[in-house]
């Protein structure tokens, strides 16, 4: 159904972070998806116009809670944030949809290099600096130590070097900012990556159809940007071999070429092809070996 170019039908709401590290991929995997979002103005809504969805542009710790009270069906936002409202009782309402794979991270325990914490253990009677508290207090019990918690909402790689705090937990992502404030990662308390977030409670029939053609356009899209279409040629002889090489392809096509020792191979790999794959190819007698980007793809 379309009316004017905007598609009819009761509309969903979904959040995602206006600006900051996860907005860009957000908004990139919306593209991937055939969204076009106009945040040319400095807009906290935008309505798309392929599918009967609204955009909410927000900071990232609303997100949870406001999927979690209805004020919107669903959201992308970090496991850490969803995790630690969670932790505190806050976004009961919500549920996982789907784990999206970009804006990997993780929650980690860090403390001074050479300061003679050695281990989990050692953090008891110790104080640890966070913007993470309620995951912080559930991974102190769980481990039975007990650490005074103080809470931070910025800079708290600092904490240790200003002496407030003996430790801190904070995210990770390559470990710079640690190597640079003299702090190295005792344990991670939680892997993060992005979630696709929705509402608990069930939608209207319209608006919980557009939430599955979401789902199944992000998983085609996500399933494309891995993917890669290799084509090559090889020796009769070695094709069990070479398929075998293929990494996360599950049914190769094989065709004769006009000699009779060659044939053709042609396969949708789900996983990265890394150099590395590619020299085995070559050395189990793969030539003309071709790796071509995948634009979309049905899951
Ligand atoms: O304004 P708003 O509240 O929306 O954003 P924010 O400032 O709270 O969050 P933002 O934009 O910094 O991050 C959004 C989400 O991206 C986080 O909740 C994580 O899920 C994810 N993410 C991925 C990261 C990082 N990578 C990351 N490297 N979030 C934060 N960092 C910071 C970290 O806090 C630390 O200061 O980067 C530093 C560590 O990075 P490395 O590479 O030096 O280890
Ligand atoms: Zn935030």
């Amino acid at each position: 159904m379309r009316e004017g170019g905007v598609e009819a039908g009761e509309r969903i709401r979904m959040a995602v972070q206006k600006s900051g590290r996860m907005a860009e991929d957000s908004i990139g995997l919306l593209k991937n998806c055939g969204l076009h979002v106009d945040r040319s103005k400095d807009q906290l809504f935008c309505r798309i116009k392929e599918l009967p969805i609204d955009l909410l542009l927000v900071r990232d710790d609303d997100i949870p809670g406001f999927v979690a009270d209805g004020i919107c069906d669903i959201g992308i936002v970090g496991e850490n944030v969803f995790a630690e409202t969670q932790s505190g009782g806050g976004a009961g309402g919500a549920i996982i949809l789907e784990r999206l794979g970009f804006s990997r991270c993780r929650l980690s325990i860090a403390v001074p290099e050479n300061g003679g914490i050695d281990g989990v253990a050692a953090l008891n009677g110790k104080a640890v600096a966070t913007s993470y508290p309620h995951l912080l207090q559930a991974f102190l019990k769980t481990n039975n130590v007990a650490a005074r918690i103080l809470m931070m909402t910025g800079s708290v790689e600092v904490a240790p070097r200003l002496k407030i705090a003996d430790g801190i937990c904070d995210i990770v992502a390559s470990g710079a900012t640690l190597t640079a404030n003299g702090l190295r990662e005792l344990t991670v308390v939680l892997p993060s990556e992005a979630l696709l977030i929705r509402a608990a409670q069930a939608l209207s029939p319209d608006k919980e159809k557009t939430v599955q053609r979401l789902l199944a356009r992000m998983r085609g899209a996500l399933l494309a940007a891995d993917s890669k279409y290799i084509m090559l040629n090889a020796p009769r002889a070695a094709v069990e071999r070479i398929t075998a090489l293929l990494p996360g392809c599950d049914a190769p096509t094989i065709m004769d070429l006009n000699r009779h020792d060659m044939v053709a191979i042609h396969a949708v790999c789900k996983e990265t092809v890394f150099w590395e794959t590619m020299e085995k190819l070559q050395e189990a007698g793969a030539s003309a070996i071709l790796v071509l980007p995948i634009e979309k793809m049905t899951a």
